[in-house]
């Protein structure tokens, strides 16, 4: 019925969400031949990214991803016009054979995408700010398979098979959330775009970064593998397709 919604539905979304057939959609596919270098984009700066084990923070599988709720301490304080508070962080994945990011680079997904969604602090939460043409920005970066396991990601990753079925969530320990992004924050594309599962609102300033992150084979494999929706079904592909750009321009931040 209205209200729900499914990856494997995505090309009916605007039936029930109408933003999901606008014209400044997300993800897209980043063009770097195409993108315009802009000398004036600051490098984004981080603040209170790092938690402590006091700091206890919800973890769930909601039926659509792997969330975690963060603490209204952690901002963007440069890169924008606006201060930006985060709320959240998730990931898109797909299976051992089909790469599960939503933005692809010159036609290439990548294995995962991390988003931690951020909301302006002109606005009184994630909520109120979601439909606000400068209510979000998103930022967004690659995980990519290494020879290593990463030490950072275990501080989720270790913890999937507590959520393993829908709508269940465990409370983890605070880390150092800036160690889940890559060391290099000043290399990155910039683009106007909307959320990428319905309600579709065009109100994400979108920024992903062009460093990647590496995860071992095993860790991706347990992102892959462990999460459920309802009794029998594997939470993968939550992912949906690149978007028409409609004259949208991206930028970069570097040549
Ligand atoms: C995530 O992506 C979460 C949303 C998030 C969207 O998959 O969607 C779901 O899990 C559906 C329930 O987070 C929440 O809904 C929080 C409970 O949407 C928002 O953050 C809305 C403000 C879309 O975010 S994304 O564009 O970065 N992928
Ligand atoms: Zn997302």
């Amino acid at each position: 019925g209205k209200g729900h919604w499914r990856y494997d539905d995505q090309n009916t979304w605007s039936s029930d969400f109408e933003h999901c057939n606008g014209k400044s959609q997300s993800p897209i596919n980043i063009d770097t031949t195409t993108a315009k270098y802009d000398t004036r984009l600051p490098a984004i700066e981080l603040q209170g990214y790092e938690l402590s084990a006091e700091d206890k923070l919800s973890l769930k599988n909601n039926g659509h991803t792997l969330l975690l709720n963060l603490p209204n301490t952690m901002r963007i304080i440069r890169g924008f016009d606006n201060e930006f508070v985060a709320a959240q962080l998730h990931f898109h994945w797909g299976t051992k054979e089909v790469p599960g990011s939503e933005h692809t680079v010159d036609g290439l997904r990548f294995p995962a995408e991390i988003h931690v969604v951020h909301y302006n602090s002109k606005y009184e939460n994630l909520g109120e700010a979601a439909s606000q043409p400068d209510g979000l920005a998103v930022l967004g970066a690659f995980l990519e398979i290494g020879r290593q396991e990463n030490a950072e990601y275990n501080n989720i990753l270790s913890s999937l098979a507590d959520v393993s079925s829908e709508e269940s969530d465990i409370e983890i320990d605070g880390f150092n959330i800036r160690f889940l992004l890559p060391s290099n924050l000043e290399r990155f594309f910039r683009y106007n775009g909307s959320l990428t599962t319905p309600p579709c609102f065009q109100t994400v300033n979108w920024t992903v970064f062009n460093d990647t992150i590496k995860v071992s084979r095993k860790q991706m494999a347990a992102l892959e593998e462990t999460l459920k929706i309802g009794q029998n079904e594997l939470l993968t592909k939550n992912f949906r397709a690149p978007q028409l750009l409609f004259g949208r321009e991206v930028l970069s931040s570097f040549k």
